[in-house]
């Protein structure tokens, strides 16, 4: 039986994907609005991807018959100085999000919850490549500047990107 401060933690954690896919749909906006269509269409994905974490943390508190509490959606407002400020804000918050599921890994282990432990590692793992990749795309930002054949290159590059639902059964 899972423990009330497991559902407690999932149900803010649920909240948190939830949030970073709206975090994502604003960065979206952003770009468009800034003539970066193929950045809006690579953080549209980005926001999808992030519908699917929160989705697989609500079909694991289902399966639990843990109490789902949908919370509120923080507002945003995305402020930035230029489309790689945009990817380096994101990146922050991945970080912060890894922190946050590996406090959440911490807590599962400390009650020798198995279960919530092993789903977790699915949530870690993704993070490491999530992080990487956001890394990837600041390093392309930073090396080509101001250039505006680069920076057009690089939005046509992101644009290209296709959905993959990360938590599709294979
Ligand atoms: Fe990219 O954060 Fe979800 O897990």
């Amino acid at each position: 039986m899972i423990k009330k401060e497991i559902i407690d933690a999932l149900n803010g954690q649920l909240n948190k994907e939830f949030h970073s896919a709206y975090i994502y749909l604003g960065m979206s906006a952003y770009a468009s609005s800034n003539g970066f269509n193929g950045c809006a269409k690579w953080f549209n994905m980005q926001y999808q991807e992030e519908v699917t974490h929160a989705m697989k943390l609500f079909r694991y508190l289902e399966e639990q018959g843990a109490n789902i509490k949908l919370k509120d959606i923080k507002a945003l407002n995305i402020k930035a100085d230029s489309i790689v400020d945009v990817f380096k804000k994101a990146y922050k918050h991945e970080q912060k999000m890894t922190n946050s599921l590996n406090d959440l890994s911490d807590l599962a282990m400390k009650h020798k919850d198995h279960a919530t432990y092993s789903l977790l590692q699915w949530y870690i793992n993704e993070q490491v490549e999530e992080e990487a990749l956001f890394s990837e795309i600041i390093d392309k930002f930073t090396m080509v500047g101001n250039d505006g054949y680069g920076l057009y290159s690089i939005d046509k590059e992101l644009g290209a990107r296709v959905f993959i639902d990360p938590t599709a059964e294979v």
